[in-house]
């Protein structure tokens, strides 16, 4: 590991911050508004921190979901000064000399970035910046830095230049390592740990399901990539047989046209777009579907924070999706922009009550035996570990 760093290096060492207890001062970085990848990040630091572990978030606003008041949690804002001349402010820079700031200062044993782009970069910076020892830095690959962004030819050339510099790197999905190598021609080892959720937090509520209409919900930050207009369209369909109503949750540039086609389509009275959601988890147990009709998914987070509150999920067979979902067994898996089909499953889900029920208890059984914080937030700890034995 030392030996391609060589030079710069090594004349220093990393330490793990406590060898015999094993608590690690971290710092991590994330994008902090509503997407999937900042909402882990953020709930593996609260973990960590449960954990009693020291845990630095580093970026330019409070991540949504931290409570910076919390015990073991450090919040330290990135300010990205403007001036005439930066048409574009470089806050890759400006986070690179913050990570070095914290780093120093807290004696971080290692960074942990979340997204690539730029995140990993300047992590890479503030490794070399740092100059009373070795800093680690674990970059997480979530989804679209890898098959939007990593892919875009402005993007290319950095992100596996980034990948191949990180000490160690994990992503979220099969699917997504095998993405990654064959894309980038990746060799190094990436280490797949899933998306997680807490399963005491996350957790269904029959009694609030008995309650009312039949409930179908979206989660996203309505992007292109999710492809919101086609819960609008299987939803117009599912109306023509069952008496639904849709919670739209979430909020990005897609938003607007769905509400259009809504209302061309003659089924907005029935579709609730809430806007972003501080607590999906108090909604969640309350819906009977989760839609989730993406392109592609590096995983599906929303859907495992369903399948969590017992939510039948129903999402498209595109990516890391099927790390997640056992179609048929656990939730179904339909064809991506197949609006008859996924409408005639999301009809017989809420029309048949007993496949209903079957689908959901099998649903909270997956979340709980294969993805529940105790299991996953030890597999970070023991990565960070392995990482950090490297650099001694
Ligand atoms: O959309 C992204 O790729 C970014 C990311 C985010 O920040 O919203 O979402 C990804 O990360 C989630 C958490 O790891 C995954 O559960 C999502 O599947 C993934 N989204 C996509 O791949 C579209």
């Amino acid at each position: 590991m030392l030996a391609w760093k060589a030079g710069s290096i090594s004349a220093r060492s990393s330490w793990f911050h406590n060898a015999d207890t094993g608590v690690v001062r971290i710092g991590i970085t994330c994008y902090p508004t509503y997407g999937g990848s900042g909402i882990v990040a953020t709930e593996l630091g609260l973990e960590l921190a449960n954990r009693g572990h020291e845990v630095h978030f580093i970026s330019y606003a409070n991540p949504i979901r931290l409570d910076p008041d919390t015990p073991g949690i450090h919040y330290h804002e990135v300010e990205v000064s403007t001036y005439p001349l930066f048409q574009y402010p470089p806050y890759s820079l400006a986070l690179a000399s913050r990570m070095t700031e914290v780093a120093e200062q807290y004696r971080l044993d290692l960074l942990h970035v979340h997204y690539a782009i730029p995140h990993s970069i300047s992590a890479l910076l503030a490794q070399e910046m740092t100059t009373s020892r070795y800093l680690p830095f674990v970059t997480t690959l979530h989804g679209t830095d890898i098959t939007l962004v990593g892919a875009d030819r402005s993007y290319f050339p950095i992100t596996k230049f980034s990948i191949e510099r990180s000490d160690g790197v994990t992503t979220i999905s099969e699917y997504m390592r095998r993405r990654t190598e064959d894309f980038f021609g990746i060799t190094k080892p990436i280490e797949v740990i899933h998306n997680f959720v807490n399963c005491s937090l996350y957790k269904p509520d029959e009694e609030a399901q008995s309650i009312g209409s039949k409930r179908i919900i979206h989660i996203s930050n309505f992007r292109p990539v999710k492809r919101v207009n086609d819960c609008v369209r299987v939803f117009a369909e599912v109306r023509k047989q069952v008496d639904a109503e849709l919670i739209m949750a979430g909020d990005g540039p897609d938003r607007g046209p769905a509400e259009r086609l809504a209302r061309e389509l003659g089924v907005h009275q029935h579709i609730r777009f809430l806007g972003k959601q501080d607590h999906i988890e108090r909604l969640l147990p309350r819906m009977h579907v989760l839609h989730l009709p993406s392109e592609t998914e590096a995983f599906g987070l929303a859907a495992l924070e369903a399948m969590a509150c017992g939510v039948a999920p129903v999402a498209t067979l595109a990516g890391g999706v099927p790390d997640l979902i056992d179609n048929g067994v656990d939730g179904f898996l339909e064809p991506v922009a197949d609006i008859d089909k996924q409408a005639a499953r999301i009809t017989e889900l809420l029309s048949n009550e007993t496949l209903r029920n079957r689908i959901s208890e099998a649903a909270r059984r997956t979340a709980l035996t294969r993805f529940c914080t105790e299991l996953i937030i030890p597999q970070y700890e023991s990565y960070y570990r392995r990482v950090c034995a490297q650099g001694t």
